[in-house]
């Protein structure tokens, strides 16, 4: 038996391929793709130039009584350094007090998830933010360091329930990585502290008794 046809903007953009039954609904179906694709790609500008938070709610953050640490590797170290420089501006000017985080310094960013649990573990601080810089060589190193600092820094953050932020740069070249460590929200160690700030927020007022 054939399958109905219920017309939804999937059953329109799947591709229609051999052997689909051409049913007066699917000439529709085709002659109106067109104009699906038109509003799928305006709401996907729309997602892209929106900010993931009100401007309201973030001004609320604060990190003031909350503790961090910061687990940045020595690869790249000029560029990680500004990274560090983001992350401490955002808690700063969040308000955290000078003596509430601290900084751990690892080899490379392979070396970022078995410190970065180990500081969760600990229950000295409310998030752990991780920062690094990997840039892609000519080997497939980039690959497995990048795929294994992902998966590590997901897992820990998993096994302990202690946020752990992503801030970690994996880029093409120098330049790329350079952009992501410029000033603010065009810093990913600025951007990944500010996510902790409002995650620790969050969870304290969402899931404390
Ligand atoms: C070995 C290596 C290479 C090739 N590239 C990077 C990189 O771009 N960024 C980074 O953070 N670390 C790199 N490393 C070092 C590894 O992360 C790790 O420290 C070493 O393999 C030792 O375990």
């Amino acid at each position: 038996m054939r399958k109905k046809c219920t017309f939804s903007p999937c059953c329109i953009l799947r591709p229609l391929g051999e052997g689909s039954p051409q049913t007066p609904n699917h000439i529709w179906q085709l002659a109106l793709r067109p104009l699906y694709s038109i509003r799928l790609n305006r709401h996907a500008q729309t997602l892209r130039s929106e900010n993931s938070q009100p401007a309201t709610e973030q001004k609320a953050l604060s990190a003031k009584g909350f503790r961090f640490a910061i687990v940045a590797s020595r690869w790249n170290d000029s560029i990680v350094s500004r990274l560090i420089d983001g992350a401490h501006d955002a808690l700063k000017e969040l308000s955290a007090d000078e003596n509430t985080f601290e900084i751990f310094r690892v080899p490379g960013s392979f070396e970022i998830p078995l410190c970065a649990l180990k500081a969760a573990e600990s229950g000295k601080f409310d998030a752990v933010i991780c920062l690094g810089v990997i840039i892609r060589g000519e080997t497939p190193h980039f690959d497995y360091i990048a795929t294994e600092t992902v998966r590590g820094i997901g897992e820990a953050a998993l096994k302990t329930g202690v946020p752990l932020l992503f801030g970690v740069i994996t880029a093409d070249n120098i330049d790329q990585a350079i952009d992501r460590a410029g000033e603010k929200l065009s810093n990913k160690g600025f951007e990944a502290a500010r996510a902790a700030v409002e995650l620790v927020n969050l969870y304290r007022k969402a899931f404390t008794k």
